[in-house]
């Protein structure tokens, strides 16, 4: 057998064992929600032929000619029956771009769409595209939002870092054809982590948004906003309320923005969002919960203390160590619960929950006193209670 045929052979048969490795339930020891043994993502998961050219005349050595770097920040939904992962995918160039991945039951044998996603430009071009929030919108389309990435204008000639992010739209029915729109216009110089919700408000299309004065510092901007809008085709937020504030000492002390669209219970909109504060080491992403009120969407009704998960163990090593970002979860028919994350900047994966339990959770878990004593007071509610329902059950 030729070199060429043996290491063709190598790498297909390693990266089928990859796609077909199974993932594992670990025990939860929190009992909101079970994380799994291996990510479901990762760049190895990229199919072969993106990255190697197979023919033994133009690469004899059968060398990578586009490497891939990492698989992470996914929107997701349900489609056809399939758990879809809309993911950003970075090349060894720093680029991203975005793959459709699907498998059959959301926890394991993610494959990839055999090409990537070919989205349109705007005349502004962009420099990078990264993170997709997917929302079936009650229109009929199925909406990707996404941030469009391009170098500050107003750049010193220098200065080959400053960069401005806008939210980018498309839109599908097939999750194969995109249709660019125009970039959403809001008030604010930068934008990340738009996400649209999927039904009309007032019969205009409603965004959460996150307003920031500077690329990577929120400035005297930042939280998470809301805004209307009468167009989707061209975008345009005149007033945004911010609906969850930055605030001193807690897990989005420094920023913070939304995850995934809000999913709609009997009691309110389920929100999933990151929060990100400083330390000596960097800053560190969790993701946390909150709830808004059914009518009002601007009005958070509950807003448990803390995180809901922060990185652990090799979750906290990657490209940008010790962050969790969620830009995509799955509701089942049954109110099974799919949480896609991604650990610092590198790779996917999942945790699984109910319904029922993210309620009970954001509606009875202590909200932040903000204050050491009021967090002891929190513990010494719980140990009080317990000394009354533990004798009960004696
Ligand atoms: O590197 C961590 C995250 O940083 C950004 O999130 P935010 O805008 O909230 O700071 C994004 O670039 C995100 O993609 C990345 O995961």
């Amino acid at each position: 057998m030729t070199y060429f045929k043996k290491r063709q052979q190598e790498l297909n048969r390693a990266h089928e064992a990859l796609l077909k490795m199974s993932n594992t339930e670990l025990p939860s020891a929190n009992g909101i929600y079970s994380r799994y043994q291996n990510p479901v993502l990762t760049g190895e998961h990229a199919p072969l032929t993106w990255r190697y050219d197979f023919n033994p005349d133009t690469n004899p050595y059968l060398l990578e000619r586009f490497g891939i770097n990492a698989a992470f920040n996914a929107g997701a939904m349900k489609f056809n029956g399939k758990y879809i992962l809309a993911v950003r995918v970075e090349g060894l160039d720093r680029k991203s771009f975005f793959a459709i991945a699907e498998s059959d039951n959301g926890i394991d044998n993610f494959r990839f769409w055999e090409e990537p996603m070919v989205i349109p430009e705007t005349e502004d071009l962009d420099t990078n595209v990264y993170d997709m929030r997917l929302t079936a919108h009650e229109d009929g389309w199925i909406y990707g939002l996404f941030c469009a990435e391009r170098k500050d204008p107003a750049a010193p000639a220098f200065d080959q870092t400053m960069a401005v992010a806008q939210c980018g739209i498309v839109r599908t029915k097939d999750l194969i054809n995109w249709d660019r729109l125009a970039d959403l216009k809001t008030p604010s110089p930068q934008q990340r982590n738009v996400v649209l919700h999927p039904e009309f408000v007032d019969g205009k299309y409603a965004f959460y948004t996150r307003p920031q004065d500077g690329f990577i510092e929120s400035g005297t901007g930042g939280g998470i906003g809301f805004g209307l809008s009468d167009s989707i085709e061209n975008a345009l937020i005149t007033k945004e309320h911010i609906v969850q504030n930055k605030l001193y000492h807690t897990v989005y002390e420094a920023k913070n923005g939304l995850g995934p669209e809000p999913l709609k219970t009997p009691h309110g909109w389920l929100h999933l969002a990151h929060g990100v504060r400083n330390t000596a080491a960097g800053l560190r992403y969790v993701l946390y919960m909150f709830m808004t009120d059914l009518n009002d969407l601007t009005k958070v009704i509950y807003k448990p203390g803390g995180y809901l998960l922060a990185p652990v163990g090799e979750e906290r090593i990657g490209d940008v160590s010790n962050v969790v970002f969620s830009n995509g979860w799955i509701r089942d028919e049954d109110d099974q619960v799919f949480i896609y994350y991604a650990s610092s900047d590198t790779r996917m994966h999942v945790a699984t929950t109910t319904i029922p339990k993210l309620l009970d959770y954001v509606m009875n878990t202590p909200e932040d006193g903000l204050r050491s004593a009021t967090a002891v007071q929190s513990i010494l509610k719980i140990v009080n209670n317990n000394k009354k329902a533990l004798q009960d059950i004696a």
